[in-house]
């Protein structure tokens, strides 16, 4: 008998039960059929980087194999496979932010895509020299965008980072030989080191894994961000709602679910669009109910308020509600088990992206050059399968909950401004106060995803709660800002969880505790808050009570996520254990000699709230460093 309760939380067991009953399968049902998981695989162990492997070097030392057919060692296949799941997270992310770059080139004041803010967009201009004054704005956009374009394949000297990376953590990454040259050439390297007969340096290959990672956060998912914020705006702090019951009985409910802003945004155009309403109408259906889902779900409450229906683990959950017209995709986080499980119910699984077409899905191809008439067909198509409904087969679970987001830096300092004095309007000034004055004992962010290997959400909401208690501001983003959205954690109401520290600061800024900071590319605003904190204390971020954990990580990108905020000089807590457990050189490296290097280091802690305890002790060591 499966113990449902081990897995989910509360609403969602009875939606798994109700799968059961339908005969759909879910990744908890394939988890079991998975039984217990390559031996090897796990431990990092196993190459097949050429056709004389696969090569699986045996765990146990001095029993079996102890070296590749190439003489490749535990500690080269080790480093090598981390190293490839660090370029791949690297890519998802900087590929997003190249789609976004392409974005802003196509930007025109009457097309679909149209510069929001361009207070922001001179600002980058002028970070990069790029000439603001007489010119058209649409025109300082399109040189922005190739200046940034620029930074994936440079081809000479350094990748150009914003100014909010202090000028010490430069020199730093300098002298260590891992300040990069171009995202894809970054990318492009680890592929060419990790080719059989190359890189053959454990520590050496992590080095060049440190880089590449810093290519990202840095700079592909930080321009990602960035420049979504000067195209569809920079999010203001609002309110809205988390979790399956946003699904309406009587409404076309459509999931959006994957990363890209550009799908998303003109999908909320379209279902507003009177002419889609009137049709939904028509169809007996009172309206169009629009649900974010996973990062796309963060993207859209975070510049919208739409309502989010929950995050990884929940993305079959939502089919087997019955309650789902269409699930809409693009890229990234996206289970292929879809296709089939949508054929269950009425439910159309539309695939929209070329670098994500899955077969068994309705493929709808998103094109960015008549983007507003591409989502109103998308849109069109799963209003006309409300009809198909099964009324009878509807489960739409009770609880949801309400929760702000929208905290981009910029919305934290004009809540800042609340209480700084003149001089200090428009600056984290207050922030470092209430940090140095102790009001706020330290920061925390909390990232990245859900992992069926722990019951979902748990162990994000344990270690925000204890967090919070002992008066640590947390910040969040991704599906680990849905799952505290969705506990009640990003409410103003939450602060009185907090310590009392934390709750005054709290009701004196009008803010939660917890604040959602948006998608998992948006991490960069996490790095932007913590250079340019850094920058105003005249220190380097690795003197910063700060503190990051991906308790429930699953994907390639949170591995780059961890070697960027690990390169940045944060201490990151892993709540899954790695695939690097096969070699102690490796291990040794991320948890220990790294922090020689970069200030900062792994720490892999499956409890959450051992995991709290040792953010709070490590936030303590960094304030008593800094004489606070
Ligand atoms: Fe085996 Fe070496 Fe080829 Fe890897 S690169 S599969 S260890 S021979
Ligand atoms: S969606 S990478 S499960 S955070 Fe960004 Fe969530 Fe992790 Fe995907």
């Amino acid at each position: 008998m499966r113990e449902y309760e081990n897995l989910v939380n509360g609403d969602m067991v009875s939606l798994i039960k109700k799968g059961e009953k339908d005969g759909a399968e879910t990744i908890w049902d394939r988890m079991e059929k998975m039984k217990t998981q390559c031996g090897f695989g796990v431990k990092g162990l196993c190459c097949r980087n050429c056709a004389m492997g696969p090569c699986r070097i045996s765990p146990v030392a001095g029993k079996g194999a102890d070296k590749g057919l190439c003489g490749a060692t535990a500690d080269v296949i080790v480093s090598r496979n981390f190293a490839r799941m660090v370029a791949a997270g690297t890519a998802a992310h900087s590929d997003h932010a190249r789609g976004i770059i392409h974005l802003l080139h196509k930007a025109e004041p009457n097309g679909d895509y149209i510069i929001k803010n361009s207070e922001k967009l001179k600002k980058l201009a002028e970070q990069w020299d790029i000439d603001t004054k007489c010119k058209d704005i649409y025109e300082i956009g399109r040189q922005v965008s190739e200046t940034a374009l620029n930074n994936f394949g440079k081809p000479f000297g350094e990748i150009t980072l914003p100014k909010t990376v202090p000028n010490v953590r430069k020199d730093l990454w300098r002298k260590e030989k891992i300040m990069p040259r171009a995202i894809d050439r970054e990318v492009v390297s680890i592929m060419h080191a990790t080719h059989i007969g190359c890189m053959a340096d454990a520590n050496e290959m992590l080095k060049m894994s440190l880089r590449t990672a810093i290519s990202d956060g840095w700079s592909g998912s930080y321009m990602g961000t960035f420049i979504s914020d000067i195209l569809f705006d920079t999010p203001k702090a609002t309110k809205t709602e988390s979790n399956l019951a946003v699904l309406e009985k009587d409404q076309v409910n459509i999931v959006l679910h994957g990363h890209e802003p550009s799908l998303s945004e003109m999908i909320v155009l379209a279902v507003s669009d009177p002419e889609l309403i009137a049709k939904a109408k028509e169809l007996g259906a009172q309206g169009i109910n629009l649900v974010g889902m996973c990062c796309t779900g963060n993207e859209l409450s975070m510049r919208h308020g739409t309502k989010n229906g929950g995050n990884f683990l929940q993305q079959e959950l939502a089919v087997i509600t019955g309650a789902v017209e269409a699930v809409i995709v693009d890229v990234q986080c996206i289970f292929p088990s879809l296709a089939e499980l949508s054929k269950k119910y009425h439910t159309k699984f539309i695939t929209t992206s070329p670098c994500a077409r899955i077969e068994g899905s309705d493929y709808i191809e998103f094109d960015e050059n008549i983007a507003y008439e591409s989502a109103k067909k998308i849109v069109l198509s799963a209003i006309e399968n409300y009809k198909n409904r099964n009324k009878e087969n509807v489960y739409i679970p009770d609880n949801k909950t309400s929760f702000m987001v929208g905290y981009s830096v910029e919305t934290i300092v004009e809540h800042l401004d609340k209480v700084a004095q003149e001089n200090e309007k428009g600056t984290l000034m207050p922030l470092i106060k209430a940090i140095t004055g102790g009001s706020i004992r330290g920061i925390a962010a909390l990232v990245g995803c859900n992992n069926p290997r722990i019951k979902q959400d748990y162990n994000h909401i344990q270690i925000a709660q204890k967090l919070i208690e002992n008066n640590v501001l947390v910040i969040a983003t991704g599906c680990s800002a849905t799952a505290l959205a969705k506990a009640g954690l990003a409410n103003k109401e939450a602060s009185k969880f907090a310590g009392n520290k934390l709750k005054g600061i709290c009701e004196a800024l009008d803010i939660p505790p917890v604040l959602h900071m948006g998608s998992c590319v948006d991490i960069s605003r996490i790095l932007q808050l913590a250079g340019e904190t850094a920058n105003l204390l005249n220190v380097d971020i690795s003197a910063l009570p700060l503190a990051g954990s991906a308790p429930e990580w699953m994907s390639e990108k949170a591995v780059a996520i961890g070697m960027y905020v690990i390169a940045s000089g944060i201490d990151a807590w892993l709540g899954v254990i790695p695939q690097v457990t096969g070699s102690d050189k490796v291990v040794s490296f991320l948890t220990n000699e790294v922090e020689e290097i970069t200030g900062s280091k792994f720490f892999v802690e499956t409890d959450p709230i051992n995991t709290a305890n040792q953010i709070i002790e490590r936030i303590d060591m960094k304030r008593s460093r800094l004489g606070i």
